[in-house]
């Protein structure tokens, strides 16, 4: 288990290295991917996005209590909106591996409101 979990941890690592630097590439806008947030879901809960990609995610909340996205080990999240609004945040993802992303909202995590961001090379 655990030499299993090495190289893993050193592939998010770099993935989470580099969305931290994210903030700086954002002349260019990539595609928009919408994500539905709602009592307690993510849909889709796992997004495919290509290395070097810049990708603007729109959270919309389809639910009634309030929502948000945390990108897991990055200072990128979107504002937590109420039922019927939405935000944005825009990245790029420069290195192959696994984000992953929650709602930060107490308790909602741990209700099912989570997924991953998979990078690809
Ligand atoms: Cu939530």
């Amino acid at each position: 288990m655990s030499y299993l979990r090495r190289p893993l941890i050193r592939h998010v690592a770099g993935a989470l290295l580099a969305l931290m630097l994210a903030p700086g590439v954002l002349a260019q806008t990539g595609r928009t991917v919408e994500v539905r947030a709602s009592e307690f879901a993510f849909e889709p809960n796992q997004l495919r996005v290509e290395q070097d990609e810049t990708i603007t995610l729109k959270l919309v909340n389809a639910g009634s209590l309030s929502h948000n996205i945390h990108l897991a080990g990055a200072d990128i999240r979107t504002e937590t909106i109420q039922g019927g609004g939405s935000d944005t945040i825009t990245f790029t993802a420069g290195t192959d591996g696994i984000v992953s992303f929650f709602c930060n909202v107490p308790g909602h995590k741990q209700a099912g409101m989570e997924g991953e961001i998979v990078i690809e090379r």
